[in-house]
């Protein structure tokens, strides 16, 4: 092959590489993200309410306001799917685990970075609670604890109260409503 051709595809392909650097560069610093509203729907893909997902401090806080939801405590947890289908929700995957370590507060070789405290749905199916989760951010998605890590995940409500140690999911029952948390 001439040389100046072979030179030129060389440059060529050098650009292509910079250009495809410089892309991937750009979407990495992007701004963190402070505040996310997640739409929560049950197994019958009804609405239920929303999350609102905030920085706060090294974590997050979310705070619910849902209704339709059955009275009593339920396990709150983010999962690793940025996936909601109806009605089982398996396809959100497990608790969101970057770190992998075993599920709960509790246990002694826990926990996952998705798991929280329960929350309380009050006699008229509504609930305003509050949930902080100290172990993951919303941030860019880059880092490995991110909410948008990884094409993003999931926010779930459980039919039962999390035990808080019974690996993998704290023997909180049934999914019963599931969020999409991406970007
Ligand atoms: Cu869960
Ligand atoms: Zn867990």
């Amino acid at each position: 092959m001439n040389r100046s051709i072979t030179r030129s595809l060389l440059l060529a392909a050098t650009l292509g590489a910079l250009c495809l650097t410089g892309v991937a560069q750009s979407s990495k610093s992007a701004k963190p993200v402070k505040k996310q509203a997640v739409e929560l729907k049950d197994a019958k893909g009804n609405s239920v309410g929303t999350a609102t997902i905030k920085s706060s401090g090294n974590g997050v806080e979310v705070k619910l306001n849902v209704k339709g939801l059955p009275p009593g405590e339920h396990a709150l947890h983010f999962h690793q799917n940025a996936k909601c289908d109806a009605p089982d929700f398996k396809s959100a995957g497990p608790h969101f685990n970057p770190e992998k370590k075993e599920h709960g507060t509790l246990n002694p070789n826990g926990h996952h970075a998705g798991d929280m405290a329960n929350f309380t749905v009050q006699a008229n199916g509504t609930s305003k609670a509050t949930v902080k989760d100290a172990e993951v951010v919303l941030g860019t998605g880059s880092e490995s604890n991110s909410l948008f890590a990884n094409g993003g995940t999931a926010l779930m409500i459980h039919a039962k109260a999390d035990d808080m140690k019974t690996d993998p999911s704290g023997n909180a029952g049934d999914r019963i409503a599931c969020g999409v948390i991406t970007k």
